[in-house]
């Protein structure tokens, strides 16, 4: 008896994780194995615990999965929280569908990490007409503020413009404040508010230099094989690049491959300045050895906030509509004291 009851526990338990796998395999909507749970809204006291479905727009960095496992370390069950994670594979349609999943299953809080800024006016009606607030983290959306309780992210823009003062800085350093400086760009994501407002920042910087000279930039999104694939045209089309501003170090990472490919000493004085984003403990460590320049930091660790944001709201209490991370900017200055304590 007990030894069929074994059996068909084991034969159950097999049925269901390769359900799960087949549901996770083609499915958008899938609930994080951590997040799994006899009685999932409940701990094991009777207490209910709160409904948050998050969708996150990828994995494609070092920042974006450390931002995921700030949010699953926050939004765990002993804080009270039942928590429906999804990844959307940089798709927007999958974000989409995962809103709406969460939506049907009338979770408490819905929060999203929106991987561009336009497109998300109906699904954000669709939340607000079934009552559940809605929290946006990291990225910004264009869509109007009444459709969101509140937003925890970044400030994109100032990130552009330190990264801006950031090269000035080097170039006065080396005495090159009145050179002609040749620039390319790699990109992030395209109509993502962090391409957005880095753009513009640097922009606003580079508009008061008028020795600066844009010669390119191209979409890269935030990933090191499309960092290398442009880096690599770059230095096939422009023998003469000074600068080379790259939106994440995901995607600087593959820029300097491209360039050790192609024979440049990394670690001479001649070589380009890098310009990066993120300051994650590559980025740094790069930073260390003076083949990154500038690193401007982007804080990934939204999710304390998230959790704390949200005990308000289930208090009753007011929240701000935005809520910036803290950001710091790295030279060879800095980087290397913070580079040992980095997680990500
Ligand atoms: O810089 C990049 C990521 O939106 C701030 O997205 C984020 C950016 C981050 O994938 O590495």
């Amino acid at each position: 008896m007990t030894k069929y009851r074994i059996t068909k526990k084991i034969m159950l338990t097999l049925l269901v994780a390769l359900f799960s796998a087949s549901v996770s395999s083609c499915s958008p909507f899938n609930v994080d194995e951590t997040t799994k749970n006899e009685k999932p809204y409940e701990t094991e006291t009777g207490e209910n615990l709160i409904r948050v479905g998050f969708s996150q727009l990828g994995s494609e960095s070092k920042w974006r999965r450390a931002n995921s496992v700030s949010i699953k370390d926050s939004l765990k069950v002993e804080n009270g929280f039942f928590l429906q994670f999804n990844n959307a594979r940089q798709k927007q349609e999958n974000q989409i569908k995962a809103i709406r999943g969460f939506i049907s299953q009338q979770v408490n809080y819905i929060a999203f990490c929106p991987v561009t800024e336009d497109g998300w006016d109906t699904v954000l009606k669709e939340a607000k007409d079934a009552g559940i607030p809605v929290i946006i983290v990291d990225r910004q959306v264009s869509s109007d503020s009444s459709l969101y309780t509140t937003w925890i992210g970044e400030n994109m823009r100032q990130e552009g413009e330190n990264a801006g003062e950031g090269l000035a800085k080097v170039l006065e350093d080396r005495g090159r404040s009145h050179d002609k400086i040749n620039i390319v760009e790699l990109l992030g994501t395209r109509g993502s508010s962090s391409q957005i407002g880095r753009s513009i920042g640097f922009d606003t910087i580079c508009d008061k230099h008028q020795n600066w000279v844009l010669l390119d930039r191209e979409d890269g999104d935030f990933t090191t094989a499309k960092g290398q694939e442009i880096m690599a045209g770059f230095l096939e089309k422009y023998d003469n690049i000074d600068v080379v501003v790259c939106q994440n170090d995901d995607m600087a990472i593959g820029a300097l491959q491209a360039m050790k490919n192609a024979g440049i000493d990394l670690y001479s004085p001649k070589k380009p300045i890098i310009i990066s984003f993120d300051a994650s403990r590559q980025g740094l460590e790069l930073v260390t050895k003076g083949i990154i320049d500038v690193d401007v930091e982007c804080n990934p660790a939204s999710g304390p906030k998230l959790s704390e944001v949200i005990h308000e709201l289930e208090m009753g209490n007011q929240v701000e509509k935005a809520y910036y991370m803290e950001e710091k900017v790295f030279t060879l200055l800095n980087a290397s004291d913070y580079v040992d304590d980095r997680s990500y």
